[in-house]
Formats: C-alpha cells, sequence, structure tokens
C-alpha cells in the first residue's frame, strides 16, 4: 500500500520497516501520519510474511514530537477525540514485537512512541526528550509513566519539568536503548536484530512478548502465573514438538507459526 507520510517494505528477513517520511517538518507526527502509520502497523502485525517489525525516521530525526502546528488550535473536545487516540494506541495493541531504530531528534511524542516499541536501537546522535514544559502542556502518552519505570523518578522528573534531555550514550546507561552504533550502520544494526526475532518460532514470538509487556502492569505473583499460563499454552504448539525435535535431531528447526 502506498502511503504519503511513511515509506515502508517488507525485507527478505520478513522484517516489516516503516519510515516516519516527513523530513522538511523532522517526522512531526501529525494526525494523517499517525492515521498511515497505525493502518501500516495493524497490517504488518496481520501479515504472515512479517515477522517483526521496525520503526525509523531519518539520520537527522527519529520525530521531533505530535505536530505543534497541527495542536496549537485544538479544543479539550479535539483532544478527546476516540479517532485521535486511536490512532497513537495502535502501537500499544501489536502482538509482534517492533523495534524502533532512532536518530537524531526523539522528542515529545517522538520519544513517547519510540518508549512504545519493545527495543530501541539508536544512532550516536540520537537525542531523547520530553520537551512538552516549554508549550505548557506534560506529555500525552507515555512520557511520564514508561519514561519514569526507566530511568526512575528523579531523572524522569527533570526531563519532564525542565526539558533535561538525554544522548544516545546515556540513554544506554540507564537502560532506555539497547544498542548504540555509528548513524551509517544503527538502522542495519535494527534490521539484523529484528530479523533474528522474525527468525524464531511466531507464537513463541508473541506469547514472550505479551509475557515480557505484563510484567510492568503485574504483581510479581499474578506475572509469574500468566507467564506460566503461556508456558503451559506453548506445548499446544507443532513449533514447541518441532524446536525440541530439532534440537534432540542436531538441526534447524522449520517453523510452521501453528
Ligand atoms: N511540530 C511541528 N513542526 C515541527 C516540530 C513539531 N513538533 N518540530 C519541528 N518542526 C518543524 C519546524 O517548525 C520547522 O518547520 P519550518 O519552520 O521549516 O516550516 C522544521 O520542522 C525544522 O525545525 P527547526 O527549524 O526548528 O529545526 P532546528 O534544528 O532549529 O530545531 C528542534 C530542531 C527539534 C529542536 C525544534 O524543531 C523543536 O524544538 N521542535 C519541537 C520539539 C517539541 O516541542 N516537541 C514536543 C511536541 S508536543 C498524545 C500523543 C502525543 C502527544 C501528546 C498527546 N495523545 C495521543 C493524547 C505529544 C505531544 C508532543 O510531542
Amino acid at each position: 500500500m502506498a502511503y504519503e507520510y511513511l515509506i515502508t517494505e517488507i525485507t527478505e528477513q520478513r522484517v516489516g520497516l516503516i519510515r516516519l517520511n516527513r523530513p522538511k517538518a523532522l517526522n512531526a507526527l501529525s494526525p494523517e501520519l499517525m492515521a498511515e502509520l497505525g493502518e501500516a502497523l495493524m497490517a504488518f502485525d496481520a501479515d504472515p510474511n512479517v515477522g517483526c517489525l521496525v520503526l525509523t525516521g531519518n539520520e537527522r530525526a527519529f520525530a521531533a514530537g505530535a505536530d505543534i502546528k497541527a495542536m496549537a488550535q485544538a479544543t479539550t473536545v479535539d483532544m478527546l477525540n476516540n479517532d485521535l487516540i486511536a490512532r497513537w494506541e495502535t502501537i500499544n495493541h501489536l502482538q509482534k514485537p517492533i523495534v524502533a531504530a532512532v536518530s537524531g531528534f526523539c522528542l515529545g511524542g517522538g520519544c513517547e512512541l519510540a518508549m512504545a516499541c519493545d527495543i530501541i536501537v539508536a544512532s550516536e546522535s540520537a537525542v531523547f526528550g520530553q520537551p512538552e514544559i516549554n508549550l505548557g502542556i506534560i506529555p500525552g502518552f507515555g512520557g511520564t509513566q514508561r519514561l519514569t519505570r526507566t530511568v526512575g523518578k528523579y531523572l524522569a522528573m527533570e526531563m519532564v519539568l525542565t526539558d533535561r534531555r538525554l544522548t544516545a550514550q546515556e540513554a544506554l546507561a540507564l537502560g532506555l536503548v539497547n544498542h548504540v552504533y555509528p548513524v551509517e550502520t544503527y538502522l542495519d544494526e535494527a534490521l539484523k536484530l529484528a530479523a533474528r526475532i522474525a527468525a524464531q518460532a511466531p507464537l513463541a514470538v508473541r506469547l514472550a512478548k505479551e509475557a515480557v509487556r505484563k510484567a510492568l502492569e503485574l504483581s510479581l505473583s499474578e506475572g509469574l502465573t500468566f507467564e506460566r499460563r503461556l508456558f503451559q499454552m506453548l506445548f499446544a504448539s507443532a513449533d514447541q514438538k518441532e524446536g525440541m525435535a530439532a534440537f534432540i535431531e542436531k538441526r534447524k528447526p522449520q517453523w510452521q507459526g501453528r
């Protein structure tokens, strides 16, 4: 499908790549772009030829936030509009893992979008921040919640209250990103990582993602019970039989996704 604000492709390694493509506006996340992103995410999530997704921007900007020009005159009712929220929330409902490949500005809604992904690969030029306070607003898509759970209360407070920004190396040290690579290679490295995931048993990948994400929401005992149920469920899959038989027979497994 052709998009106006995105470039998408499926690689030979079963990775669904989505590039945000509003370079002149530093990939500001307009309602139109977010509508397309919601569609592209859902399409790749449903596509059996895709095992893992990668979301990226360009070298200068992953995304400099939600589109301020599109939001400047908005009312509370506009902001409560279900359609708008749904466009942003699609990423929270993906069954397949999604890797953010971040370079340059990763600010406001851009940082929140990256944090909504499952793994973050950054270039050395990436800058993470929540500058909403400069606009008289606060983060609205997880910037006070996901960021705090990752970097802790005190730093999150400083970032949200003063627009303190993190370099890629700081983000790496804080566990906000998985890897930092040179600008020339960060996207290839993100694609390689996604390809490794896409080569695994699809059902196990899906349930592993679900279980790890639940760890942030459930108590330990609820989480352990949840994990055990998913673990037990996988013993009904052909891929569990195949994976273990392949190990014993010293060969590569052939996954069927069922
Ligand atoms: N929105 C619209 N346009 C933007 C933009 C943005 N966020 N960021 C940059 N641009 C545009 C600039 O206006 C400029 O356009 P022209 O003037 O050329 O037409 C072009 O991109 C290049 O930007 P600059 O000329 O400013 O470039 P610089 O290198 O000088 O500066 C910058 C780069 C990233 C430091 C600067 O552009 C900047 O500060 N941008 C704004 C960053 C920001 O404040 N971001 C947070 C926005 S608020 C929600 C979901 C999401 C959100 C809230 C709720 N729900 C689902 C409820 C998120 C809110 C936000 O993200």
